[in-house]
């Protein structure tokens, strides 16, 4: 299993499942909004994920929960560049989580090693020929639009297949665009455009997208919104806040991990990184037995 994972051309090769951090510097992210919205405290939360066995940490300035509208690019700039900035400085790998090319490349330049794009290059036309030109690892998320109406478009009549389909389409288009299919990772967007049940069909399918993708694959499940539907409890069947939804993340990290995620993208980092290392020593005690 562990060679099934896949290796990313410009970032380390973990033998594990690896996990990226997230950092939203934002006032209005449906999980964690508002809480490191100043640089300073957005730096430190950055590194106590890093000390709690974050391999990378992504940065976001643009709250993309359902029904948001977006936010202008010299406020996205501001958030975003000096957190980049000084976590890079600090040794961190940071992933910048963009859909804009100008901030890509901004955040590239102050020393993000990762484009995290949500519209998978489709928001903005110059976003691909920016990493092609940088040669940095970049994700590819299955997205079928901005988030202000993003639920109208969750209508499948085979979630996977159609997400492979549309995932496929994203590979060719950023190949096509200059960007190197080694540095490409892909992920399903679980969350968007889609609906708690095709959220959880595909986590079901980690390992036949990763076969059928052909690329590392990145599964961000942490606090989302079918999490919060399977925990429901009591009479009126209320989910449970955000940030009530930690365990129930790691647990989704362990099935992920064993069904050869190449990373999963988590708010709380230290339940997900014990997760991908008992996955790991469960696939040596399988590889050590066979
Ligand atoms: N989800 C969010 C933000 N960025 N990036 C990737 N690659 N995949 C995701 O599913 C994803 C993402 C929204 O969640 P947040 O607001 O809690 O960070």
């Amino acid at each position: 299993m562990s060679n099934s994972r896949g290796q990313v051309a410009g970032l380390p090769r973990w033998d594990r499942c690896a996990v990226m951090g997230v950092v939203n510097v934002t006032p209005d992210s449906f999980s964690d909004g508002g809480r490191w919205f100043d640089a300073e405290s957005a730096v430190k939360r950055g590194l106590d994920l890093v000390a709690q066995g974050a391999d990378l940490v992504d940065v976001g300035g643009e709250s993309t929960r359902p029904g948001a509208t977006r936010v202008d690019e010299a406020e996205e700039l501001r958030r975003v560049i000096p957190v980049v900035r000084e976590l890079s400085a600090e040794g961190v790998l940071v992933s910048v989580d963009t859909m804009r090319a100008s901030v890509a490349e901004r955040a590239l330049a102050a020393g993000a090693v990762v484009v995290n794009d949500v519209s998978g290059g489709r928001a903005d036309e110059r976003m691909i020929p920016v990493v092609a030109a940088a040669a940095v690892p970049f994700v590819v998320m299955h997205w079928r639009g901005q988030s202000i109406d993003m639920n109208r478009r969750a209508v499948y009549a085979d979630v996977v297949g159609e997400v492979v389909d549309e995932l496929r389409r994203g590979i060719a288009d950023a190949v096509a665009g200059g960007i190197a299919e080694e540095r490409l990772i892909v992920d399903p967007g679980l969350g968007f455009a889609k609906q708690a049940e095709h959220d959880l069909t595909l986590v079901a399918a980690t390992a036949r997208l990763r076969a059928e993708l052909g690329r590392p694959l990145l599964v961000a499940a942490s606090r989302k919104r079918f999490l919060g539907r399977v925990l429901a409890s009591g009479p009126d069947a209320k989910p449970p806040p955000a940030r009530e939804r930690d365990a129930a993340t790691a647990a989704v990290t362990a099935l992920a991990a064993q069904a050869g995620a190449w990373a999963v993208r988590v708010h709380e980092v230290r339940a997900s990184a014990d997760a991908v290392r008992v996955a790991r020593a469960v696939e040596g005690a399988a590889e050590a037995g066979r």
